[in-house]
């Protein structure tokens, strides 16, 4: 099955995987990374780290291709990017289990995971022809002014494991279709998606004449990560992951005066009023919290809910985690698979002990799956949980992200309650309200900003499943970065402002006379 998806996406014999096996030796070589199947705990392929070397021959053709691509009229980038979405229409499936084998989250998730890039390459095509700058009027005779955006350079795009396609796909297709070249510094984590996923783009490319548009640099942190960062020759630096990279990224990329965009950690509220239809609330706060096994930035994290139905609610919650089936990602029954690793797994044990110690009584789940057999026996397997904070709402370890599937469930009684427990985390990303009034729904989207303070605010849904359409990212801790979406496109433009004087007679700004 392994080998099959691999030979299908072109990854067998590939020059960077320096061994592809299913079996249990492990390469023993210094410059190699391992991908592993998080589902088995065992190694899928070897892939070569590049060196520092690497990154600079890297980088300078990036610097070059940019030269030349950034005379491509913008239509005509539209056109590239038309065939690479098609390129992954073609193997949506194969990259989609690609996802699920190297990443953990299910098929499902995996195979929408590539959709998000094939949905953003349409999108991007639709923007080749609306990059749209405005024209305002001047205050001098005879003379015009516009702004204009204009491709930028090189783009540094640095990703996380847990969306190892669709990350890199937001960044990258904006960028191109800005006209800029991109370099995706993947996570070590998930290199053979990376791989498959850049060489899909830059073989369309390739084609079209276009060399070096989208290239990957497979390194460590310390050496490709803080090579790229402090790089001015990435005027802009893309990177995901958790708030502390986000705040060495952004210092460094500061220090440099160049720009970043960060998208950052995520903690997730939904907040449940006594007449919201709770049927709906509560399949939202499943998927929200256990979909990819509540290891994306968006996963539903806390449970903020109107304390009259918070005993019937949690009730069923608790019912529908016990049947939550758990298992390969790659099983079409399969709702939950794995975490990455098992410094994930320690990561959820130690938030589910120090949770209880603070008070927290453990309504469902908190260990590991001890249940699955064959390969699947040395997975990082966990169970869903729950758990609910003490009288008081004073629960420390709610206000950390830990990346897994444990939801917090908190009370209250006034919606401002609810609004200032929702807001009183360091990280601004998601938030979601169920609602049966709207005023409430109106309070938690209120335009002078007094409900929800995150980049996305849900009304009847829950609070990950973003589409590409808007503008993706959020607010304080999380990074301010936008992606995706909206007018996200115009990070990855430098802009101009032209003022033409048309006149024979000069003309001042500010009536300044000079005789
Ligand atoms: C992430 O977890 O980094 O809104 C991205 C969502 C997805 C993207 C998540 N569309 O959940």
């Amino acid at each position: 099955m392994t080998h099959e998806l691999l030979t299908k996406l072109n990854l067998v014999n590939h020059p960077r995987i320096v061994t592809d096996f299913t079996g249990d030796e492990t390469p023993e070589k210094d410059n190699i990374v391992l991908s592993y199947n998080p589902a088995t705990g065992k190694p899928i392929a070897g892939i070569r780290l590049d060196s520092q070397e690497d990154y600079e021959v890297v980088t300078a053709k990036a610097a070059k291709a940019f030269k030349e691509f950034r005379k491509i009229p913008a239509p005509k980038r539209g056109e590239l990017i038309r065939r690479i979405g098609n390129a992954y229409r073609e193997v949506l499936e194969e990259l989609g289990s690609l996802v699920a084998l190297e990443m953990g989250k299910i098929k499902a998730e995996g195979i929408g995971e590539v959709q998000e890039t094939i949905d953003i390459t349409d999108f991007a095509v639709g923007l080749s022809r609306q990059m749209y700058g405005i024209t305002m009027p001047s205050e001098r005779p005879e003379h015009a002014m516009k702004e204009q955006w204009l491709p930028m350079g090189p783009v540094g795009i640095i990703t996380a494991f847990n969306f190892p396609n669709a990350v890199w796909g937001w960044n990258a297709m904006l960028a191109a279709i800005a006209g800029d070249t991109c370099v995706w510094k993947p996570s070590l984590i998930a290199p053979l998606t990376a791989i498959a996923t850049n060489d899909i783009a830059q073989r369309v490319a390739s084609e079209m004449g276009y060399e070096d548009i989208f290239q990957l640099v497979i390194g460590t942190d310390a050496i490709v990560g803080e090579s790229m960062i402090a790089d001015r020759r990435y005027p802009l630096i893309s990177a995901t992951g958790s708030c502390d990279m986000g705040r060495h990224v952004g210092s460094v990329v500061a220090g440099r005066l160049g720009k970043s965009l960060l998208e950052l950690g995520g903690n997730n509220a939904v907040i449940i009023e006594a007449d919201a239809n709770l049927d709906l609330a509560l399949q939202s706060t499943v998927f929200g919290s256990v979909g990819t096994c509540g290891q994306r930035c968006t996963s539903t994290r806390r449970l903020i809910i109107h304390e009259s139905i918070a005993d019937s609610f949690c009730a069923k919650l608790v019912t529908a985690y016990e049947s939550v089936r758990i298992g390969d990602p790659l099983d079409s029954n399969t709702l939950m698979g794995p975490l990455i690793n098992e410094q994930s797994v320690a990561g959820y044990e130690h938030a589910v002990k120090t949770a209880c110690e603070q008070g927290g009584t453990l309504l469902t789940g908190g260990t590991r799956v001890t249940n699955l057999e064959g390969d699947l026996a040395t997975g990082h397997f966990v169970t869903p949980t729950i758990i609910r904070a003490p009288e008081g709402n004073n629960l420390p370890m709610a206000l950390d992200e830990t990346f897994a599937p444990i939801l917090y469930v908190f009370t209250y009684k006034t919606l401002q309650e609810a609004f200032d427990m929702q807001n009183d985390v360091v990280q601004g990303l998601s938030s979601a309200i169920f609602a049966g009034s709207s005023n409430a729904a109106q309070r938690f989207l209120d335009p002078c900003g007094t409900g929800s303070d995150c980049g996305l605010a849900y009304v009847n849904l829950g609070t990950s499943g973003a589409e590409i359409g808007g503008a993706f990212g959020g607010e304080k801790d999380t990074g301010g970065g936008r992606e995706s979406g909206s007018d996200a496109w115009k990070a990855y433009s430098r802009r101009q402002t032209c003022t033409i004087g048309f006149g024979e007679t000069l003309e001042l700004a500010q009536g300044i006379r000079f005789e």
